[in-house]
């Protein structure tokens, strides 16, 4: 062997053998839960640093936990957005709107309506008050849990379901993934099954708003297992360098399916303290307090409208049930972490918030998710009349190739030819 110039002749002696770390959630099936580990401070503790103060500046925020609702219903501290009961009471009902729509297009699921469905339950407030905490133009690059950002905005719940059931009336015909909405209209990029590429895509949005002198922000999500992925760090880059009017928001609820978070990195740190490697600022929030995340999103909105740059907010919660409907979580964690999380309900929190203020009651609260789930009933049933899975093909066969292209190119006509023919020798009784 040639004599390397490094070699030192140290000897390597009694070093101790390295060893490979595999993370390991606390708590599996049957185990008790003991959430005393978490750092939760009382609400309205927190400092709230000027919008337009030097991204360092936030660093401790990063690390801390923002939030508003205390134990009893009231609004604390500089977060608190003091917004009207008028506002309260809409916010309230489009959380509960989104929970029964879930509630409902599970079941449609479980009656073989639909192939697939994803809950957004215990993670209400983060969609919803996100989006009254934005211009209702501004542009949002979702992941697949913010449908309460689509509700809030007024999104028909029929076309919704219409997607869902991947039926006639589909806009998107049939070749989206269920609850994998597009709406241009509604400022809301159509939701891709590759997690983490809406991060980028929110940034180059954000880029373009600026050099074309908009005054609309973009604003993105993100689930913290999505965060490991390359496209964050490119992301936050990209939105550093031309100081992107962007609000990044990762989503932390613990549970990337059956991967728990610290195989995305929060063993060591929280989430919201990578923005400080960026310099960007960031904010870590009670994501089940619907004041506390409005807060957030309107300091990290009139920030960047300030061109005074991007934020990382990390929203601090729990998905509440399985990932999607194909999954079973009773096989992988504890029932008694949802029941035992300490930071509670989302809508129940801004309930017991109003009803502290004397602007609401049980009674309300009862009336009003009766009515919306007869608002969902209704709109379901108006969907079925488009069709459901499973009652044949709702769009003709060739749309499959359509739509992309502007001229479908030569090798695409081929294989649709193909596609067309065999399935006419296969099953000549199917109406094209
Ligand atoms: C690039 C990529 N890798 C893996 C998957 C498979 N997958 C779909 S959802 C998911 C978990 C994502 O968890 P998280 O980002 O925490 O979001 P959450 O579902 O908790 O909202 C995985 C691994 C995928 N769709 N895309
Ligand atoms: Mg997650």
């Amino acid at each position: 062997m040639a004599e390397s110039p490094v070699r030192s002749g140290k000897p390597r002696g009694n070093l101790p053998p390295l060893e490979f770390h595999v993370p390991e959630p606390r708590y599996r099936p049957g185990d008790t839960v003991d959430y005393s580990h978490l750092v939760i401070p009382e609400a309205g503790t927190v400092t709230r640093p000027d919008e337009a103060c030097d991204a360092r500046d936030t660093w401790p925020l990063t690390t801390d936990l923002i939030r508003v609702l205390d134990d009893a219903g009231y609004a604390l501290g500089p977060w608190n957005p003091h917004l009207d009961p008028e506002t309260l009471r809409r916010i309230l009902r489009m959380m509960a709107l989104t929970r029964a729509f879930d509630d409902r297009m599970y079941r449609g699921q479980r009656q073989g309506k639909t192939s697939f469905y994803m809950k957004s339950t215990g993670e209400e407030a983060i969609s919803v008050a996100c989006a009254f905490a934005l211009a209702e133009d501004d542009m949002v690059f979702p992941s697949y849990r913010q449908q309460g950002i689509l509700i809030s905005r007024g999104y028909p719940l029929v076309e919704m379901i219409n997607q869902i059931y991947s039926n006639r009336a589909d806009r998107l015909k049939g070749r989206q993934l269920p609850i994998m909405y597009s709406a241009k209209d509604y400022g809301f990029f159509t939701i891709s099954g590759n997690l983490a590429t809406q991060f980028p895509q929110a940034v180059g949005w954000a880029m373009a708003s600026a050099i074309k002198g908009d005054t609309r922000i973009a604003t993105s999500f993100i689930g913290e297992g999505s965060s490991a992925e390359g496209d964050f760090h490119a992301a936050m880059t990209f939105a550093a360098v031309y100081n992107a009017p962007v609000v990044l928001n990762v989503v932390n609820n613990q549970w990337a399916i059956s991967s728990f978070s610290g195989f995305a990195g929060a063993e060591r740190t929280t989430f919201a303290a990578r923005a400080a490697g960026y310099g960007i600022a960031g904010l870590r929030v009670d994501g089940n307090d619907a004041l506390a995340v409005y807060a957030a999103m309107e300091w990290a909105a009139n920030r960047a409208r300030a061109n005074k740059g991007p934020t990382l907010i990390e929203h601090f919660t729990y998905r509440a049930e399985g990932h999607s409907t194909s999954d079973d979580p009773s096989a992988y964690r504890s029932a008694r972490e949802a029941e035992e999380w300490p930071l509670g309900d989302p809508i129940t929190r801004l309930k017991n918030h109003l009803v502290a203020l004397g602007e609401w009651s049980d009674e309300q609260h009862a009336g009003m998710d009766k009515a919306l789930a007869e608002d969902v009933r209704a709109a379901t049933k108006e969907a079925e009349k488009n069709g459901i899975l499973g009652h044949g093909l709702h769009h003709p066969f060739h749309t499959m190739f359509e739509d992309v292209f502007e001229e479908l190119p030569w090798h695409l006509r081929e294989q649709a030819e193909q596609a067309i023919r065999e399935r006419r020798t296969k099953w000549p009784e199917w109406k094209e």
